[in-house]
């Protein structure tokens, strides 16, 4: 590595207001309601939304290879405000791929839930702010739900060998699902 001898620009900006990333190595996904099959208890009202319909959207900054050990990436994601069949949008939570990677997310901006599943499908519920941190432990599947009417925003941080185990919450789900009841969320058990 060149180290500089003089003080330069990082090559990453984090707006602390709205937790947006700006820098060249930041990169952007977007989840659709179309990407989301078999996410949400009621598919059949899912499927008959607007399948380009923004349900969220993350910012990456991976200024590392992905799967390089002891590498860290950095990002946020902003959930819209919403449900589907009365159920608030969400992401689709996953297991790490290397199950004992942990990771943090600090709630910026709205409000919401992060719901934790252990491999057992234990679960506990944490509710999210501006300013709430969140530490995700080892082998914990994890899930946020924006329980607001604003869009949720919250940063991440975790390794960068982590990897994404999608499949398993696919085929098993979490054990509780977030509906809206009179404007407030509620907590159902499956
Ligand atoms: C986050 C999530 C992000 C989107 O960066 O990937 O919030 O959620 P899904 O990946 O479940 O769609 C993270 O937990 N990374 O490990
Ligand atoms: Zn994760």
């Amino acid at each position: 590595m060149t180290l500089s001898h003089s003080p330069t620009a990082t090559g990453v900006h984090i707006d602390l207001a709205t937790g947006i990333l700006n820098g060249q190595l930041v990169s952007t996904q977007r989840r659709t309601i179309g990407d989301l099959s078999n996410v949400f208890a009621d598919e059949a009202v899912r499927a008959a939304m607007p399948q380009d319909q923004l349900a969220y959207e993350v910012q990456l900054y991976q200024p590392i290879a992905d799967g390089t050990a002891g590498g860290l990436f950095f990002g946020n994601t902003t959930i819209y405000p919403g449900t589907v069949g009365g159920e608030y949008i969400m992401t689709k939570g996953h297991f790490h791929a290397l199950g004992d990677r942990t990771e943090y997310y600090l709630g910026v901006k709205g409000e919401g839930f992060l719901l934790f599943m252990d491999r057992d499908r234990g679960y506990k519920v944490e509710k999210m702010t501006a300013g709430s941190l969140h530490f995700i432990g080892p082998h914990l599947a994890h899930r946020v739900i924006n329980t607001g009417t604003t869009p949720l925003t919250f940063l991440a941080c975790w390794p960068a060998d982590a990897g994404h185990d999608y499949a398993t919450i696919q085929e098993q789900g979490f054990p509780v699902r977030v509906f809206e009841r009179n404007g407030q969320p509620d907590i159902r058990t499956l």
